[in-house]
């Protein structure tokens, strides 16, 4: 199938399901309630959203806990609902990418369930399952998982453990399995037969385990994780989907990796390998902890973030494509972080700058529920305001665990996953506008200023900036091809590239700080190119407090 490389002018939207919006009154978000806000999407003028799973699952962890692929959980909805949307988001010209997790599936999925009641099951080989030590009164090795546990479980009082790098109830699959791998494209087939227009495939870089399956050393957080990401086959495995069923349609993937060196991601998405179109690096959400564990907090530094968006736009430049984000259902709000302010005095103004300063290089933007207006971090108070099991089990973890006590509480409400999935504020009512009822999770206070309605209501607004980002940037040939120049590699408080073709460039100018700041650089700029600017009045020599500015010459 020849390939058109439409994701290159794609801007996409994050959808998380159960926060977006509640059609049926149980305080849960639904397909019908997407559906409802489809002409919401097209006004801020995305062309394709992704919707995080809908699947099958008891949702152990909010749907990454896949039972049954082909089906639809049903808080959601119906198989019927979601052909539903996909015809009106097709109706619409906007593309749906579908959350792909074949790493590991629900320990309710009927094939873990077999495997696990029957020694002798077909479905044994389809996960990870070996004898423990010590007559199994130990795991096989001391490997940890991403969910601060151990990541073998035993099967009853038998022998054997089965591997689960996420929470117990997730299972990890067998990819050395061939039966496996034809269930996986079967799943691919399914949906990309109906006219699914791609995946983001979930913690992709995990597949493939190195089968010694021995202790590592030193035992440190994802204690085994030389074993357990980037493994052996990886590549050979994603080539073998892209083969087989992938390259048939004209399709994106985007796939999340986890502490993959650029090196390797060259790899993963170098088109003449055929395995992924791109991938999520986490070197920018990286940029406020050490080690890459969200907990270490540590100062943000922008000449950090510039480090990371030379990195990639220089190491991919003419050999693979990048994803562009700076937020998504795993990570806290970005307003109050990388630099902006959540004072509402800057919140908005922050959030157009740092907007504005991710989403013109080279690579596809992605835009995360909520982003778009502003939306901050839930205001939890205590531990029992949290639904979500990573929190939950740091928390059991503080408990145990004198040493990492302090350093887990002192950063985990902040970090939690859950300041993501607050109900989607439509408006200022008791429920957000989100539902009529109480929703699964709590409902933000600043709902009362921070919503939909408000934000379409005024000309000067976060949306309506956003409006005109997306429309500048699809169909900007500078900023797809163009090469990325860091105009100011050491400033420590104004982020200044240039994207540059032979047809022309594309400059921007960000303050990040609050202050008013000289730069001689705007003084070979002119105001009649400018394009784009969070600010109405400029100044010829300064950068007024979170001012940004775009500048495009055409040669
Ligand atoms: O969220 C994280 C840290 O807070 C990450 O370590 C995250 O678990 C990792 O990026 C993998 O995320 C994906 O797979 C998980 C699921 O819980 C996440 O929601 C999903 O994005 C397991 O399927």
């Amino acid at each position: 199938m020849k390939q058109t490389n439409w994701y290159k002018d794609a801007v996409i939207y994050q959808i998380y399901p159960r926060s977006f919006k509640d059609s049926n009154g149980d305080g849960f978000g639904d397909i019908p309630g997407i559906i409802s806000k489809l002409d919401y999407l097209k006004d801020l003028g995305v062309n394709c959203v992704w919707v995080s799973p809908v699947y099958d699952s008891p949702q152990e962890d909010n749907g990454y806990d896949i039972s049954n692929y082909k089906d639809i959980y049903y808080k959601f909805g119906t198989m019927k609902d979601f052909d539903l949307l996909l015809e009106e988001m097709h109706k619409r010209g906007i593309r749906l990418i579908m959350d792909l997790v074949v790493n590991h599936t629900s320990s309710k999925h009927p094939w873990f369930i077999d495997a696990y009641n029957n020694k002798d099951s077909k479905y044994r080989d389809y996960y990870i399952i070996r004898k423990g030590k010590k007559g199994g009164k130990k795991p096989p090795n001391n490997w940890t998982g991403f969910f601060g546990e151990k990541a073998w479980e035993r099967i009853g009082d038998t022998e054997d453990y089965y591997l689960h790098l996420f929470a117990k109830g997730q299972p990890d699959l067998n990819w050395e399995n061939p039966k496996l791998r034809e269930e996986v494209k079967d799943i691919l087939k399914f949906y990309l037969d109906k006219g699914v227009d791609g995946f983001r495939c979930d913690v992709i870089t995990l597949i493939s385990k190195k089968q010694d399956f021995k202790s590592r050393f030193p035992k440190i957080a994802l204690t085994g994780k030389d074993a357990y990401i980037n493994g052996p086959r990886l590549h050979e495995f994603l080539h073998e989907l892209n083969v087989d069923v992938l390259s048939n349609y004209d399709v994106m993937t985007v796939g999340e990796t986890v502490l993959s060196t650029l090196k390797q991601s060259i790899d993963l998405v170098s088109p003449s390998r055929k395995e992924l179109t791109m991938i999520f690096n986490f070197d920018n959400t990286d940029t406020d902890n050490y080690f890459g564990v969200k907990y270490i907090k540590k100062k943000f530094r922008l000449k950090n973030l510039k480090k990371v968006y030379r990195k990639w736009q220089h190491g991919l430049y003419k050999v693979g494509w990048n994803s562009l984000f700076i937020e998504n259902h795993d990570q806290r709000r970005s307003v109050g972080r990388f630099g902006t302010s959540s004072k509402e005095e800057y919140r908005e103004l922050s959030a157009k700058m740092l907007a504005t300063s991710y989403f013109l290089m080279s690579g596809t933007p992605f835009i995360y529920q909520g982003q778009e207006i502003g939306m901050t971090n839930g205001d939890f108070k205590s531990i029992d305001e949290f639904e979500d099991v990573e929190i939950k089990n740091m928390y059991e973890l503080s408990k145990k665990n004198a040493f990492l006590r302090p350093i887990l509480r002192k950063s985990m409400f902040e970090v939690s996953r859950d300041n993501a999935r607050t109900p989607m504020q439509w408006d200022n009512s008791e429920f957000a506008g989100f539902s009529s009822v109480k929703p699964w999770l709590k409902v933000n206070a600043n709902k009362e200023y921070i919503n939909v309605k408000d934000s379409l209501e005024r000309e000067d607004s976060l949306f309506h900036y956003y409006q005109k980002l997306i429309k500048f940037r699809i169909g900007n040939s500078i900023i797809k091809d163009g090469e990325y120049i860091d105009l100011l590699p050491r400033h420590k408080r104004i982020l200044a590239y240039k994207m540059k073709t032979d047809a022309g460039e594309v400059v921007v100018i960000s303050n990040f700080s609050t202050k008013e700041i000289k730069c001689k650089l705007l003084t070979k700029f002119n105001d009649k190119n400018m394009v784009l600017s969070n600010y109405d009045k400029h100044n010829l020599v300064s950068l007024k407090p979170y001012e940004t500015r775009v500048y495009e010459c055409k040669f």
